[in-house]
């Protein structure tokens, strides 16, 4: 198969383009978000730029680091990036940032944090003055820095910032932390969040074209949807008229629930969109409460 010619986005203008990170932890919840949409491309591992079918919406598959700024410069429309990607990439610009978070993901979730040696008795920010905080975010480092009014020497490093301790290149860290396995093993411990952070659905501050912003708009409806019923799940059981009461009580949560008679007999089948959290032990309790049949579906595709 030829390789797609990738069209400048000046001359795409009927055309949606987003970026995603190619490979990596936000590579695959991101296409699998987008799938979710109603999206499906030309695929070719091989290939940065996956054209669209069925839909003019083009995928170009990128470095994360890349993707504010391939924004910025309007080569493409949206972009799912890491949270602390896209603050960093904007630190202490004078101007409004020309990208934006237009949506937060849930996923993709961590924090940026200093962390210090174990061995440190940690009173507060303070204790970083004079030290060297090795970083793969000297912009969001040095902000927070600013804002402590600490004056400390910040290292920036592309990668394996926990080691810089114990190659003597750095006093402290300040990375990224989800399960906190990799501070530990190096014996750090984290002591300051700078920023929580998850994917995020990027845009710029501008608006868009108008084709490209219908387009926008329909991809940012399916995903509020998405997003909205993520936790969602329908709920169906069958239950006997004087118990119904009862099993009502254990779902304050369900969005109006139907009920419908079965077969004229005292017997009631119940059908309800349930936004908490269907867990074995309140599953349980439903079929203590005297639900029969109980059935428990996951909920997609519905608009916001
Ligand atoms: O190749 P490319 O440049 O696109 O990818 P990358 O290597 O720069 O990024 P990648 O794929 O590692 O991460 C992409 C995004 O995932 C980040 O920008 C964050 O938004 C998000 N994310 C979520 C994380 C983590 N969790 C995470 N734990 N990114 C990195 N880590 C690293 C962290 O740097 C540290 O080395 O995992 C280690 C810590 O993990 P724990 O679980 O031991 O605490
Ligand atoms: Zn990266």
């Amino acid at each position: 198969m030829s390789a797609p010619r990738v069209p400048p986005a000046a001359v795409a203008r009927d055309r949606l383009r987003i970026a995603v990170q190619r490979s990596g932890r936000l590579a695959g919840s991101a296409r699998a978000l987008l799938a979710a949409c109603g999206l499906v491309w030309r695929e070719a591992e091989d290939q940065l730029f996956w054209p669209g079918r069925e839909q003019p919406v083009d995928l170009l598959r990128v470095r994360d680091d890349d993707i504010p700024g391939l924004i910025a410069a309007g080569h493409c429309d949206l972009g799912i990036v890491g949270r602390n990607v896209l603050l960093e990439r904007q630190g202490g610009a004078p101007r409004p940032p020309a990208v934006r978070e237009w949506r937060a993901l849930g996923f993709g979730r961590c924090r940026l944090a200093v962390a210090v040696p174990a061995a440190w008795t940690w009173r507060g920010p303070a204790d970083l003055a004079g030290r060297r905080i090795a970083t793969s975010y000297p912009g969001l480092l040095a902000a927070w820095l600013r804002a402590e009014k600490v004056p400390a020497e910040i290292v920036t490093l592309a990668g394996s910032v926990e080691i810089a301790p114990q190659l003597g290149q750095a006093d402290a860290v300040c990375d990224l932390v989800s399960s906190g396995a990799t501070l530990a093993a190096h014996g750090l411990v984290p002591v300051a969040d700078l920023l929580a952070s998850e994917a995020v659905l990027a845009g710029p501050r501008a608006p868009l074209a108008p084709a490209p912003a219908r387009l926008a708009a329909t991809l940012l409806r399916r995903v509020d949807g998405i997003l909205r019923h993520r936790a969602c799940r329908l709920v169906l059981l069958q239950v006997e008229r004087e118990r119904l009461a009862g099993l009502l009580d254990l779902l304050p949560d369900a969005e109006a629930p139907t009920v419908m008679q079965v077969d004229g007999a005292d017997r009631l089948a119940l059908q309800a969109l349930c936004r908490g959290e269907l867990t074995w032990q309140r599953r349980e309790a439903l079929e203590r409460a005297g639900a029969h049949g109980l059935l428990v579906l996951p909920v997609e595709g519905v608009p916001a």
